[in-house]
């Protein structure tokens, strides 16, 4: 072999990384020992139209990882195209910068398509188009649908997989982007109250601060905005509670009048699942949420044990060990509760 020669081929690779388990994933290496990270760059700064895309229905680190990472990219003269299939984003993240700019129609030209936060390839509402993809996520059960898959289950969020991997490549962040990851970080951990939160994510927060993110800013903007209509849906939601199982297990449902009743928006609906979960004797939280188009968006939260991401794949969702989803066309929610109470193994 020529010294310096590079050698692709397609392995299966895992190696440690920042949260102490594993990345998995097929990528080309080459013998001078570039990795994941170096790889994903080096895609990007070979592409001309990039799109940068997150799941449907966004929550903060869907919005939180793309538009940290776009702002990154038009710091370094690098510009890239916002992506999401959703009509009404929610207001609530509105003071992120960027967020203007994200649009729902999918452009002509694309030539590398980077999905942020979403655990297959169905969720960013897309067809399937000639782009390769990279994948940077931390649901569990992700489908590895990219080219290249920055996939760590063990990451509180998916914006501090993106925010790991630019300190790692030495890029310089800024606060526009420290405050989208942070933000996406306190979404995904409940302000730092879930399981998923130990000292490496502090260390992480505490970086992203560094770089700039301002947590009173923050906080102020996602906690202390909330909408009347939301504040109304909140209380028919209640309203609608059922419990089963010695009050183990909580069942409540928005529907499309209830929207209309109210005037809440469809991402107004986003904190029920947890605010059923509170109440103290609830192990499982189900939430169904009546879409425009008659299915149901069913989310499933639980406490200590339950494992509600293995729930939900069992009807082809996802997500993660306390908190996890599915779309369904079942109209007959009696039925259905019971289905998901027999696969949650509470008798
Ligand atoms: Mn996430």
């Amino acid at each position: 072999m020529v010294d310096g020669e590079i050698i692709e081929f397609l392995a299966y690779i895992t190696y440690n990384n920042y949260f102490g388990k594993t990345y998995k994933t097929f990528l080309q290496i080459n013998l001078k020992g570039n990795f994941l990270f170096s790889e994903i760059w080096q895609k990007i700064e070979k592409s001309k139209n990039i799109v940068l895309a997150s799941h449907k229905n966004p929550d903060g680190d869907a919005l939180g990882s793309s538009l940290g990472f776009f702002n990154v990219l038009k710091k370094k003269g690098i510009n890239a195209y916002l992506f999401n299939v959703t009509k009404q984003l929610p207001p609530k993240f509105d003071f992120l910068k960027g967020y203007d700019k994200i649009k729902s129609t999918f452009p002509k030209k694309c030539d590398l398509l980077i999905a942020f936060d979403c655990g297959n390839f169905d969720r960013l509402g897309i067809e399937r188009g000639e782009y390769p993809i990279i994948n940077i996520d931390h649901h569990r059960n992700n489908s590895m649908f990219g080219d290249l898959n920055l996939v760590d289950e063990s990451a509180p969020s998916s914006s501090a997989i993106v925010f790991n991997m630019l300190k790692e490549l030495n890029i310089e962040i800024g606060k526009d982007a420290a405050n989208c990851f942070y933000a996406a970080l306190v979404e995904d951990t409940g302000f730092f109250s879930y399981e998923s939160v130990n000292k490496k994510v502090f260390d992480i927060a505490s970086s992203m601060v560094e770089a700039g993110a301002e947590p009173f800013f923050v906080a102020k903007n996602l906690r202390e905005r909330n909408s009347l209509g939301r504040m109304r849906l909140t209380a028919l939601f209640i309203n609608s509670l059922k419990l089963y199982k010695n009050a183990t297990i909580a069942c409540g449902i928005v529907t499309q009048e209830m929207f209309k009743k109210t005037g809440a928006l469809r991402s107004d609906a986003e904190h029920l699942c947890n605010l059923a979960r509170s109440l103290a004797t609830v192990e499982l939280s189900i939430l169904y949420i009546e879409e425009e188009d008659g299915k149901f968006k069913v989310s499933l939260r639980s406490k200590n044990f339950i494992d509600v991401s293995k729930i939900a794949l069992r009807f082809n969702g996802g997500g993660h060990k306390r908190s996890a989803g599915f779309e369904t066309t079942e109209k007959d929610l009696y039925s259905l509760t019971k289905k998901i109470i027999k696969a949650s193994g509470i008798l």
